[in-house]
């Protein structure tokens, strides 16, 4: 079996989780799902980032200590991602023991290929964004006056240490070769232009090591200093494909779905980084876009970061899910707002999804006792929407092959739309008053037929809708965790004779 392994970020522990890292982790769980229901060995990996000083002052501010302070809001990821019916396999703590072990071992290969040395740092580092700046940088921003971070406003510190560097520079042109030999590596395609440029601008040795704080992972036998926080991060990807054994059966990982802001760390400093220690680099990073909150940007100073208890409270997980996907292309900035998820939800969920599935079976029920018929001589408009259902199945598979899901979920509400003009064309409650049996028969088949193959698709966007949707068709209790696309893809696998249960609401209209 081919494997596809897919990981997010990890997330830091030193903020609650809020609307971004669910989007982030929603987005990989469809890629997982799609790619187990497709027959892959699939490895999907979330996880958080403990150490940094970062985190070190946060618990500091909060009175706890830096693991007391990882340890609650490790809980607090732990306990949401089944509520938003997250399918990871894996769940990494950047404090555990196969981790500090990896990074470990990371270093030491750094260091046998002469990748790093010993210097003196004497930058400016902005701790939010756990980023340093030289003052040119500083002052190419115009931020050399304020001392502020040209990423995110706040102030940066001076840092002058004892510091050890990994030699970033030695890797620019080898890196710019594989980026423009491998176009699929960078997505979108703007991100990727923009790492291109970034690169030929220069690369800059990296300090790796801090001793000014030791929230972190020491440096192989130099204890006094502590592995930059993102040199030790980035490498969660391997510690829990196995590094640093020899057989990693998962890496190199398919897809690292990460936010725009953290692009440079996972295209640049990551690559450097496998490519120094003599391992096969990732094949797709995608960045996605930023969300701002009913127009604002989400801070933890304003207090509005979107908090998902809030989230719940008005929204079934499935229909959050199904909304982040479509309201947004995956790949540009979007905004939420309560009030474009009601009017989603209303008008493609309630009205296009919900109404064909209720009426289709509520049909079946009023004119066939709910039993299917058999499906006889196919007219062009039944042809037509077979024809339809099959390009979705296609369309939805090559829009996530480069995690457009936004076109996905299109090709899917195509179908859902053509099954309610192909109710009102055949007008099944006129053949049943007419007594034409075997055209209403052959109609309702292919309605149940096609809601049936939506249901699937639709699946791992919304894997609980799916089944309540599932249930009803095929009339007994259904895991969409069980659907093989090699299994249960094909039209008409829906015997006739099937019974089918009564309709019951999958998306109740919301006033
Ligand atoms: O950066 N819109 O962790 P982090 C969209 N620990 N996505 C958002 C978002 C928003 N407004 N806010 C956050 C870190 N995200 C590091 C990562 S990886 C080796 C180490 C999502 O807790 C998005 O995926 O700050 C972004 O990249 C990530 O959360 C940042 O999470």
């Amino acid at each position: 079996m081919k494997s596809f392994y897919v990981t997010t970020p990890i997330y830091y522990v030193n903020d609650e989780p809020h609307l971004g890292h669910i989007y982030t982790t929603i987005a990989a769980d469809v890629l997982a799902r799609h790619q187990r229901m497709s027959g892959r060995d699939v490895f999907f990996l979330t996880g958080v980032d403990e150490h940094g000083q970062k985190v070190e002052q946060a618990a500091e501010s909060r009175g706890v200590s830096p693991i007391e302070l990882a340890n609650m809001v490790v809980k607090r990821y732990r306990d949401l991602w089944p509520r938003f019916s997250i399918s990871n396999d894996d769940f990494i703590r950047t404090t555990e023991d196969r981790h500090k072990k990896a990074v470990a071992e990371m270093w030491r290969r750094l260091d046998a290929a002469g990748a790093i040395y010993k210097g003196f740092y004497e930058d400016w580092y902005c701790v939010p964004c756990e980023t340093y700046w030289t003052g040119t940088q500083l002052k190419d921003a115009e931020a050399w006056e304020s001392k502020a971070c040209p990423d995110c406003g706040r102030a940066v510190d001076q840092v002058k240490e004892e510091s050890y560097f990994f030699r970033l520079g030695d890797y620019q042109e080898q890196l710019l070769a594989h980026i423009r030999e491998h176009p699929d590596f960078i997505g979108p395609d703007s991100r990727r232009n923009e790492v291109l440029r970034f690169v030929e601008g220069g690369l800059r040795d990296l300090s790796i090591s801090r001793t000014t704080f030791s929230w972190g992972i020491s440096v192989p036998d130099d204890p006094k200093h502590v592995v930059y926080v993102w040199i030790d991060a980035l490498t969660n990807y391997l510690t829990a494909a196995g590094f640093p054994d020899e057989n990693m059966p998962h890496w190199p990982a398919d897809i690292h779905l990460i936010g725009k802001d953290i692009l440079r760390f996972h295209a640049v400093y990551w690559p450097c980084m496998l490519m120094a220690a003599g391992l096969p680099l990732p094949k797709r990073v995608f960045a996605h876009g930023w969300w701002t909150v009913e127009g604002k940007k989400m801070s933890k100073s304003k207090g509005n970061a979107l908090k998902p208890d809030e989230l719940l409270e008005q929204y079934d997980a499935d229909v959050i899910r199904y909304f982040l996907l479509r309201e947004v292309p995956f790949g540009h900035d979007g905004d939420f707002s309560f009030a474009a998820m009601k009017q989603r939800y209303n008008s493609e969920l309630a009205n296009d999804f919900g109404n064909l599935l209720n009426r289709s079976l509520s049909m079946l029920y009023k004119y066939r006792q709910g039993v299917l018929g058999i499906s006889g001589n196919e007219e062009a408009c039944d042809r037509a929407l077979v024809a339809d259902v099959e390009a979705m199945q296609r369309g939805v598979e090559e829009a996530l092959e480069h995690q457009a899901f936004h076109d996905a979920l299109e090709h899917i509400n195509a179908v859902v739309r053509h099954g309610n003009r192909y109710v009102e064309e055949n007008a099944p409650w006129s053949l049943a008053k007419t007594g034409d049996n075997e055209r209403l028969d052959t109609v309702l088949y292919h309605l149940v037929e096609t809601l049936r193959l939506v249901a699937i698709q639709i699946s791992p966007f919304m894997p609980r809708k799916s089944e309540a949707m599932l249930e009803q068709i095929l009339n007994e209790p259904f895991k969409t965790e069980n659907i093989s696309m090699r299994k249960h893809s094909g039209w008409g696998l829906l015997a006739v004779g099937h019974v089918c249960a009564k309709p019951s609401p999958v998306f109740p209209r919301m006033d």
